[in-house]
């Protein structure tokens, strides 16, 4: 499969900006790299009642969310593939799965919402493995829904495949057995990290929770996930590195300035994603960001980004 190039490396995360034809138009019209759609359903979706969604911690802590998937179905965005790529860049379709009215098992769901994307266009697929506001586990932190879900499109892949993933910070052994099978299966990129899963915050006025669905608990996104971010890029980096294997990791999580995004690319990423910074300065962040990349690598005697992606010093 022929190596994704995104110019400049930076695109948006699938999030709560990338869910309506505006909002993707907007992505198209800016400096990011790609057009990343709102993680895709087989049925559309409201999503979970408000206030879902907090961008602006106290403090500049980051952002909270527990969107619930909105998004218009899968149908949806397949109308919209033809003027998306007509941006000229790669539109790349988030796909995830969530229990509907038709109870199409995991898979099915995850193999026509596919299908339907690469028939419209779609140059490559987020599979989303990984929401944090679904009830149960992710799928990535089940080795064996994996395996059901990404088995039969790594099979027949007809486009490049990427997964969205949670954290494994704190399951070691689970990271290891989760780099195998995606190794084993050959998706092309592997996308870390989705929002830290299960987080809460307290408005100190009201003594309420920030966000009502799920009794308060969402998805933390900013600042203070970059280091934990970087640590999953990184362990993935050097694992695939250790395998020879060409799986490119893109690095989501904490970047708000250019030495965020560098420090991802030290780390590994090979390009970068940006969510709460989109939420709190617009789609010119991309603009923004890239500048502010070619100014670092200028400045420090680098004429290309792959010189330095996975280079962090060892102390
Ligand atoms: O829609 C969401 O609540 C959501 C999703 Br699908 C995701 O992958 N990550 C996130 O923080 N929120």
């Amino acid at each position: 499969m022929k190596k994704l190039a995104i110019h400049p490396p930076i695109t948006n995360a699938s999030g709560p900006l990338s869910v309506t034809r505006e909002e993707l138009e907007a992505l198209g019209r800016s400096a990011s790299g790609a057009i990343v759609t709102k993680s895709m359903t087989h049925c559309p979706r409201v999503g979970n009642p408000e206030p879902r969604l907090v961008p602006h911690l106290e403090g500049q802590r980051g952002s909270i969310n527990s969107m619930g998937l909105n998004n218009l179905g899968y149908r949806g965005y397949a109308e919209l593939m033809s003027t998306l790529k007509s941006f000229g860049k790669l539109v790349i379709a988030s796909i995830s799965y969530a229990p509907c009215e038709h109870k199409l098992p995991l898979e099915e769901q995850y193999e026509e919402i596919a299908q339907t994307m690469i028939q419209s266009g779609a140059d490559m697929l987020e599979i989303n493995l990984s929401t944090p506001n679904l009830t149960g586990i992710p799928i990535s932190n089940d080795p064996e829904s994996i395996r059901r879900v990404l088995g039969p499109l790594c099979k027949k892949k007809k486009i490049p495949i990427g997964v969205k993933i949670s954290p494994y910070n704190n399951t070691l052994l689970l990271f290891e057995e989760v780099a195998q099978l995606l190794m084993e299966l050959k998706v092309d990129v592997v996308t870390t990290m989705n929002s830290e899963p299960n987080v809460m915050d307290i408005d100190l006025k009201t003594r309420t929770k920030v966000i009502k669905p799920r009794e308060g608990y969402g998805g933390y996104g900013g600042p203070a996930i970059l280091p934990i971010a970087l640590a999953e890029v990184h362990r993935f980096y050097k694992f695939f590195k250790k395998y020879n294997s060409p799986i490119q990791i893109w690095g989501c999580g904490g970047i708000i300035q250019a030495e965020d995004a560098i420090k991802h690319f030290l780390a590994g990423a090979s390009v970068v994603q940006v969510g709460t910074a989109l939420l709190w300065k617009g789609t010119a962040v991309f603009a923004e960001l890239s500048r502010g990349i070619e100014q670092w690598l200028k400045k420090n005697g680098h004429s290309h980004l792959e010189e330095i992606v996975g280079t962090v010093r060892e102390l």
